[in-house]
């Protein structure tokens, strides 16, 4: 039996870094409407929707940089969206800066929220994989200073029950690290839903722009294809006062095959009818996790970041010298 719902995925063109919130969410809402008009029950909008991609500017004062930053759900740029979201009865996963004052201390955190249908915040994420660096590399004429303007988050990957079925949520770099997925997947999540922003310059070595789209679509089929999971990945791209970003927003199937993918850099709703019993059946088959996973085997994962040699192998370029290939 099929339980098939249609899901829906903004992408937004540029935001430039005279461009008003207000601005930014009339945008989130005119594609919100074009979604309930193709009957979509929720919207996926991307990461840090409501301003430009500031981490790329570098910032002292938080009297600079504060102006990006939302405070409280939904803050007051948000809240004409969540009230035409609720009169449409859609629900919205959306991307912004949090700063948000706990113990006495103020924190600020990349950050992603679940909206059900019925205005309620449902979920809540931020982001755990932030790329870049705290300080200037000044490698290019752009920087990525997300370790600058955010925690690291301390809400973990959770999946949300919602009216529309199991949510996952992350946000973008999250999307590279194939344990953000499976931690999600191993709470039952068969949607999941993230925003991205990527340049299409690699600010670390020269890359041709065309792997910049490879990754991204290599990241999200392969996520859908190992936790038989829907996705649904929303770009902000094109060049935000001239510093380009990918699009290719896409919906992902559990088969791992890419259904509906945006064809522009600019504002565009793309849409599926997508059947969560698939994903089901798959997670009952080929990769039903109970009979399948052996965790005794999974250890180092979670207890080791980078890589460390065992001490009873031979170290690399030992079999060279013997004359031997190591195979
Ligand atoms: N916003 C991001 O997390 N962007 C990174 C870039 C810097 C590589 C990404 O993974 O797309």
């Amino acid at each position: 039996m099929s339980r098939t719902r249609i899901f829906a995925v903004g992408q937004l063109g540029p935001i430039s870094l005279a461009d008003s919130k207000e601005a930014a969410v009339a945008r989130l809402i005119a594609l919100l409407r074009e979604a309930h008009g193709r009957g979509a029950v929720w919207i996926t909008f991307p990461e840090l929707a409501l301003t430009t991609f500031f981490p790329r500017y570098v910032y002292d004062d938080p009297a600079d940089y504060d102006r990006f930053f939302e405070e409280g759900l939904p803050s007051p740029a948000m809240r004409p969206l969540f009230e035409v979201a609720r009169e449409l009865g859609i629900g919205f996963y959306l991307g912004f800066a949090e700063k948000v004052v706990e113990g006495g201390e103020t924190h600020r955190y990349n950050t992603a929220i679940l909206v059900e249908r019925d205005g309620r915040v449902i979920g809540k994420y931020r982001k755990i994989h932030l790329p870049g660096t705290r300080d200037p590399i000044r490698k290019a004429n752009f920087e990525h200073l997300e370790k600058r303007y955010f925690e690291v988050g301390d809400l973990g990957f959770r999946s949300f029950g919602s009216s529309v079925g199991r949510i996952g949520l992350c946000i973008c770099n999250d999307r590279r690290w194939p344990e953000t997925f499976r931690v999600m997947a191993l709470q039952g999540a068969e949607v999941f839903l993230l925003g991205y922003n990527t340049p299409t310059l690699n600010i670390h070595h020269p890359e041709p722009a065309h792997l910049r789209e490879f990754h991204n679509r290599l990241s999200l089929e392969s996520a859908a294809y190992q936790n038989a999971a829907w996705v649904m990945a929303a770009a902000k791209c094109g060049a935000e006062d001239g510093f380009a970003m990918i699009g290719g927003s896409a919906i992902v199937a559990p088969t791992g095959e890419t259904v509906a993918r945006a064809s522009g850099e600019d504002d565009e709703v793309i849409s599926y009818a997508c059947d969560l019993e698939l994903g089901a059946y798959i997670r009952r088959s080929v990769f039903d996790f109970a009979r399948h996973r052996r965790i005794e085997h999974y250890g180092l994962i979670a207890s080791q970041t980078g890589i460390v040699i065992p001490e009873d192998e031979p170290a690399a370029g030992d079999a060279g010298e013997t004359g031997k290939a190591a195979e």
